[in-house]
């Protein structure tokens, strides 16, 4: 689970910070009608390997937006035939790039001019010229915490697990994988036990605390390359590639016991909760939907025969 914003990480520096991105290469599009000055900011964040695009034309604006969605917009304030203001205005009208940083960059030094633009659009201002390691420090930070910013949007928010529709789509991604590799998948469906009556006797907020310390006990017990969903309000589904439906159970029954054993305060009062599951592992055949419907059969055995067990 990645914090909504990651502070250490802005606090190293540059080169340290540099050294981190091992991920998908940053998208910054720059936009200035000086095609010397955009190359050389293009060179500058290029060689700490990051994808940008120039555009010299704002009549292109949005169809280069759409091709190549920036993750941040660099804006020359001063250009022929719209100002950077009003560019900046164009793009925070549409509701898909409300997230992505724009930053203006102008020789403007007059200060309640660079606040009049940002308090119109665009949240912040580089006065030209700018240092090459000021420009890719104040791009890379801003990146980074947008793209923070959404992974953290993007989970449940109270337990930091994927949500229902993703982890739908990543147990459709799974079964394809295994479809090739030939390897079993495991699909697991997981639902606690008389959670109302956690809720009636002990309140939501303790309930909310069982949820939560059962996505934590997961997320320690599954492998990185595992994926788990909250899939309903208490019910879960996880994934768990190049894993048999046998070792699944092996790695759930621990769980399982490992959740039961917790003990939770509800005021002066303790108490705990079980957990009931159903596994099923791909065939090489079944469809994604037909694995989840599979796993919740297990589900429904596992609690008519008196829950707090996991089945195949
Ligand atoms: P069973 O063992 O058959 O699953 O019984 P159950 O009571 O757990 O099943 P049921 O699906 O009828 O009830 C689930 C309850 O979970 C209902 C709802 O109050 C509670 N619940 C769902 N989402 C949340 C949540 O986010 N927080 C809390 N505290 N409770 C939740
Ligand atoms: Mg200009
Ligand atoms: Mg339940
Ligand atoms: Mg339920």
């Amino acid at each position: 689970f990645t914090r909504p914003l990651d502070i250490t990480r802005l606090e190293n520096s540059l080169e340290n910070i540099l050294n981190l991105q091992s991920s998908e290469p940053y998208r910054v599009l720059i936009i200035d009608d000086d095609d010397d000055l955009a190359a050389r900011y293009s060179l500058v964040l290029r060689n700490s390997q990051m994808q940008v695009q120039t555009l010299n034309d704002p009549s292109q604006l949005f169809e280069v937006m759409r091709a190549f969605d920036p993750e941040m917009v660099l804006l020359d304030m001063n250009m022929p035939d719209f100002t950077g203001i009003e560019l900046a205005q164009m793009i925070r009208l549409n509701d898909e790039w409300l997230r992505v940083p724009i930053i203006y960059l102008s020789a403007e030094t007059d200060i309640n001019r660079q606040m009049a633009a940002m308090l119109k659009a665009g949240d912040d201002f580089i006065t030209k010229p700018i240092s090459d390691n000021a420009l890719t420090a104040a791009v890379f930070s801003r990146v980074q915490r947008a793209r923070s910013l959404s992974m953290a949007l993007a989970r449940d928010s109270l337990t930091g697990l994927l949500k229902h529709a993703d982890i739908k789509e990543q147990v459709a991604l799974e079964v394809e994988r295994a479809l090739r590799s030939g390897k079993p998948t495991s699909v697991v469906m997981l639902d606690l036990d008389h959670f109302k009556q956690v809720n009636d006797q002990y309140g939501h907020a303790a309930g909310d605390n069982v949820i939560r310390s059962l996505a934590n006990l997961m997320r320690q017990r599954l492998r990185r390359i595992d994926s788990i969903g909250r899939y309903g309000g208490e019910e879960f589904v996880a994934v768990l590639p190049d894993c048999s439906a046998e070792q699944a159970k092996h790695i759930f029954d621990e769980i399982r016991t490992r959740f039961a054993a917790l003990i939770f305060h509800a005021g002066a009062r303790t108490f705990s909760v079980t957990l009931s599951a159903g596994i099923c592992e791909t065939d090489g055949q079944s469809s994604a939907g037909a694995l989840l419907e599979s796993a919740d059969q297990g589900l429904y055995v596992a609690k008519h025969n008196g829950r707090d067990q996991v089945r195949i």
